[in-house]
């Protein structure tokens, strides 16, 4: 059993003065060249700056990866450069993306053995908040710290006097600081996903965001973790939503200043700082049984105005089709069944096979969509349909774990319980709690290969994932 760290004491350890790192404007390579993104290893101040430090995985073998940064239409040129010892790719979450760039090894590419490399070329069609990270292995990739934020600019700028992105990760970490080397193991895979007992935010044990009274501030927020649903909330301020999973969103406040996120899933919120100077406002996690401060608003100096600014406009456009053709839709339901404490598990356990793909952890079966375990490269497609065909999908939850599923190349609309009705944003991963269906509804406008899967990794890896085909 994984000892459980005091958070408490880890933070009074490593009570953090670093400051979070303001967003580079357009940092990217320029067009004419690839910019190299090196997997390798690494090691990082998780436990504070006083604490031993652990040896990751991350890309320039930092955790967070660099933050890579351009602009809607941009087109950006990465090449990775393997320095692990095992095989690896890159995806880039959310991005509707060119299928051959989509990086879901063993689907769209073959992976980059250890020594080689892979060049990501593709153009950015949104703005937003997005990130890149392994889809080979990832459930120890990820884990291991290889993942970053892709942040793509307005084309108009956005009035903010501050853009801060907190990317939130959770780590199982032994009390030397060295990452609990349980990877791949059975309970994690058929329960809840690897959770850890340790939070981070960009890397760091609770760090400080200065901001002055009247500034209005934008935050980027990502979950990172493997497993862990986060729900954030940011105290003593409102915090209206601006954007889900990069696309915007018609503005909205977030009830109680909280907003849920499930691996993967991201969320702009703009804050209105409005406490006096010298006062500070904790930015805190649900953990269940007790919330925890994950990092904190420090007022410095003078008001930044007199006065409040205005209430915010919605983030300019992405142009993400505004009518599906529902009466014609393509619909599927996918049943989502197994892992622990069910029946279907029970027959799973006699097709569990001793090997991974690539030889590395043993590789168990514990879940199904539509009755069938995969790594999500099977020579079936879970569904194929005409490019612009209106896809609706049903989600029926009927396993005692929460899972959220990850569509690759396209947004999709999160319709309600009891018509076709959406709500007002797009998602690319939608959390299902069990005993629940959820449906969503996309225009498959992107032709090619694409997976769906649960974002809860090691779920994948144990078998909930599939593909469908756009052609
Ligand atoms: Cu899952």
């Amino acid at each position: 059993m994984i000892g459980c760290i005091s958070r408490r004491h880890f933070v009074s350890a490593g009570l953090g003065f670093s400051l979070i790192h303001l967003l580079p404007r357009h940092a990217s390579a320029g067009p004419a060249e690839f910019r190299t993104l090196t997997a390798k290893s690494g090691s990082a101040s998780l436990l504070g700056k006083d604490g031993p430090r652990t040896e990751i995985w991350g890309y320039d073998g930092t955790v967070p990866g660099p933050i890579l940064r351009a602009r809607r239409g941009d087109e950006i040129r990465i090449r990775l450069l393997n320095q692990l010892t095992q095989p690896t790719s890159i995806h880039w979450h959310g991005i509707r993306i060119e299928n051959s760039m989509d990086g879901a090894a063993g689907l769209t590419q073959k992976p980059a053995e250890p020594g080689k490399t892979f060049d990501y070329r593709f153009t950015l069609p949104d703005a937003g908040t997005y990130w890149y990270h392994p889809h080979m292995l990832s459930s120890e990739q990820v884990d291991r710290g290889l993942h970053g934020l892709l942040i793509v600019d307005e084309a108009e700028p956005v009035e903010v006097d501050q853009d801060i992105a907190l990317v939130l990760d959770d780590w199982r970490l032994e009390k030397d600081g060295r990452i609990h080397e349980s990877f791949g193991n059975f309970h994690d895979a058929a329960h809840q996903g690897r959770y850890g007992n340790y939070l981070t935010v960009n890397g760091q044990a609770t760090p400080e965001i200065p901001v002055r009274k009247n500034e209005r501030i934008r935050l980027r927020l990502l979950n990172a973790a493997n497993a862990r649903i986060m729900p954030v909330r940011i105290t003593e301020h409102e915090a209206t939503v601006m954007a889900l999973d990069g696309q915007p969103t018609l503005p909205f406040p977030a009830e109680n200043s909280r907003v849920v996120l499930s691996p993967g899933s991201r969320c702009d919120l703009f804050i209105d700082a409005k406490l006096k100077s010298g006062t500070s406002a904790p930015i805190m996690i649900d953990m269940g049984r007790e919330e925890v401060e994950i990092a904190r608003l420090i007022y410095v100096a003078e008001p930044k105005r007199v006065a409040p600014l205005p209430p915010a406009r919605p983030l300019p456009s992405n142009a993400l089709p505004e009518r599906m053709d529902l009466v014609n839709a393509f619909r599927l339901e996918v049943l989502m069944e197994g892992g622990a404490m069910s029946m279907k598990m029970r027959d799973l356990m006699t097709q569990s096979r001793p090997q991974g793909t690539h030889g590395h952890a043993p590789r168990f079966i514990a879940w199904t969509l539509n009755g069938k375990a995969s790594e999500g490269h099977d020579p079936d497609p879970l569904f194929s349909v005409k490019r612009g065909q209106t896809v609706v999908l049903s989600f029926p939850n009927e396993t005692r774990f929460p899972h959220n599923i990850h569509i690759h190349g396209h947004h999709f609309r999160h319709l309600d319980d009891r018509d076709d009705s959406w709500k007002p944003y797009w998602l690319d991963t939608v959390l299902i709690l069990p005993g629940k269906t959820e449906r969503i509804a996309f225009i498959a406008d992107n032709p090619g290969k694409w997976m769906i899967h649960c974002h809860m990794l090691e779920h994948q890896a144990a078998g909930m994932a599939a593909w469908f085909k756009v052609g």
